[in-house]
């Protein structure tokens, strides 16, 4: 049976989501918004009552066409002629419900793995629900959380095997994720059919507008979605050849930059951003997000000195900038260095979308999830990874966030998870004094905001103009080290874009 699971509604009855409403009156608010199927989990009530109200709730879900299935209790399904079952990993395992149930029942199976995933299938599920996404109080002994990275692999997993099947993603979901959910968990051949969610419509004070939302958002591509361009032949010429209209542009338009970053170096940051003639605020309040992300400028953040609160601020500041499709850049400083940083990067990864990741081989695999151990501080330490595995971590990061990703060091690495690039410009001096990695986060939000088509050559050109600057400025006869480099880089940067505003492509043209 061909069971629409794009909005797939899940009940619950206890007193903290439901808030004392009527289940069949809010379930058929929902159906009015959209909900295209129903699962009736209940885990409290005596089976005469869950029978009696999964008979009042099928009378509701025939006269919208939607089907009704019944979580975990067979017996349930059959008793109320549902049209199927949904079942956990510890309830009746397929062939045996098969043998109970009508011979075109659904059958749904929770997975929170490929193997899992793989099982159901083998045993003739005919939808899986994946997850857990993101923890939920709705579930609190979910057994894993899986996040848009796991969905994926478990997706890509079942495009492989032949045989189609449906699946749904839950935990977590709601009307400020859902379209990322989407986003990010789509596979290489198969994306999700549909989401699951409980409290994003049975908590809402409005379920019918909350199911009508979701669904309208479901069907279209988050704000901040872009599809990176197939590379053309030629394509490192044809980019470097529009490098320096991009330097104007962000002198021409001004580009807000809104940096969360951290009080080491924000004064250094800012003047970064004023010699490439970005606008700098630094505001680490989250709250203030929602009026500085309607100026269209770009968010970083760099969570170098991290606090109790900032993470709660960063998230609050993120989804303002994603839901209007504005550029967050983040610089997860520190990444592996402490539990703190690494539950924050966890945290922020789940919390949001980052259109660039950037971090020195330290900090990017932290975020992948493979590092190496313990990271010693926030400089970035000894080099693990050759060349050639830093270009594919840098990649396959990209790939899996369907973003941009910098990987820093003395070559930069800069993918969109299609095209790689490696920059060898820079100076040894941008190492030696503090902010200069944190300030190219600023400058590359600057570049976002000013060319939103091509993500990866916006940030390429931010970083070309940051390294030419460098390179530049230690090669004034008055520098002599770190100290007196910092004022000749900012001199620099300005004197670039003061060439580049006068269309003077010297200080370019033969240097990346
Ligand atoms: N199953 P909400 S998570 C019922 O991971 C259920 O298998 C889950 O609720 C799983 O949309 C979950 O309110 C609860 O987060 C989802
Ligand atoms: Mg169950």
């Amino acid at each position: 049976m061909a069971v629409n699971l794009s909005l797939y509604l899940v009940t619950d009855s206890t007193p903290a989501i439901l808030k004392g409403r009527d289940l069949c009156n809010v379930v058929e608010e929902s159906l009015k918004g959209g909900v295209t199927v129903v699962q009736y989990r209940e885990k409290h009530s005596d089976t005469g009552v869950m029978i009696e109200t999964a008979k009042k709730l099928h009378e509701i879900t025939k006269a919208y066409n939607v089907p009704l299935i019944i979580n975990d209790r067979v017996d349930v399904a059959v008793a109320v002629g549902a049209e199927g079952v949904h079942l956990g990993q510890d309830d009746m395992n397929v062939d045996d419900a098969k043998k109970l149930l009508p011979e075109n029942a659904i059958i749904g199976v929770t997975v929170a793995s490929v193997e899992e995933a793989k099982r159901a299938v083998e045993q003739g599920a005919d939808y899986l629900g994946v997850g857990t996404m993101f923890a939920t109080p709705t579930k609190k002994d979910t057994k894993s959380i899986i996040g848009t990275a796991g969905t994926k692999e478990i997706l890509n997993a079942l495009a492989d095997l032949g045989r189609p099947v449906g699946t749904v993603s839950i935990g977590g979901i709601n009307q400020s994720n859902v379209q990322r959910v989407i986003y990010q968990s789509q596979g290489i051949k198969k994306g999700l059919d549909g989401v699951a969610v409980v409290s994003a419509i049975i908590s809402a004070e409005d379920p019918k507008a909350a199911a009508s939302e979701l669904s309208k958002r479901i069907s279209t591509l988050p704000p901040f979605a872009s599809i990176p361009p197939t590379p053309r032949e030629n394509e490192a010429a044809l980019l470097l050849n529009e490098v320096p209209p991009l330097v104007t542009k962000v002198a021409k338009d001004r580009p807000l930059v809104h940096s969360m970053i951290n009080f080491v170096v924000a004064n250094f940051a800012a003047n970064v951003a004023l010699s490439i003639g970005a606008s700098p605020i630094m505001s680490p309040y989250g709250e203030e997000a929602n009026d500085l992300s309607t100026f269209g400028g770009a968010l970083l953040i760099n969570m170098g000195t991290l606090n109790s609160e900032s993470v709660s601020n960063y998230l609050k500041a993120i989804l303002a900038y994603n839901e209007g499709g504005n550029p967050v850049v983040y610089d997860p400083v520190g990444a592996g260095a402490t539990k703190i940083r690494k539950t924050a990067v966890k945290q922020l990864m789940a919390g949001g979308y980052f259109d660039l990741i950037k971090g020195n081989e330290g900090e990017i695999r932290e975020v992948f999830g493979n590092s190496a151990g313990r990271q010693r501080g926030v400089d970035s330490g000894p080099s693990t990874l050759n060349n050639r595995e830093k270009a594919t971590l840098a990649r396959d990061l990209a790939r899996r966030e369907r973003n941009c990703v910098l990987l820093t060091g003395d070559v930069d690495y800069l993918s969109d998870g299609n095209r790689v690039f490696a920059v060898g410009n820079g100076h040894e001096f941008l190492g030696q004094i503090t902010g200069t990695g944190c300030s190219l986060g600023t400058v590359a939000g600057a570049f976002l905001t000013v060319h939103r088509t091509d993500k990866l050559h916006a940030v390429l050109a931010g970083l070309l103009m940051f390294e030419i600057a460098a390179e530049n400025a230690a090669a004034k006869e008055y520098v002599r080290g770190p100290g007196s480099f910092t004022p000749a880089f900012l001199d620099e940067l300005y004197a670039i874009r003061q060439a580049a505003s006068r269309g003077d492509n010297s200080w370019f043209a033969g240097r990346a």
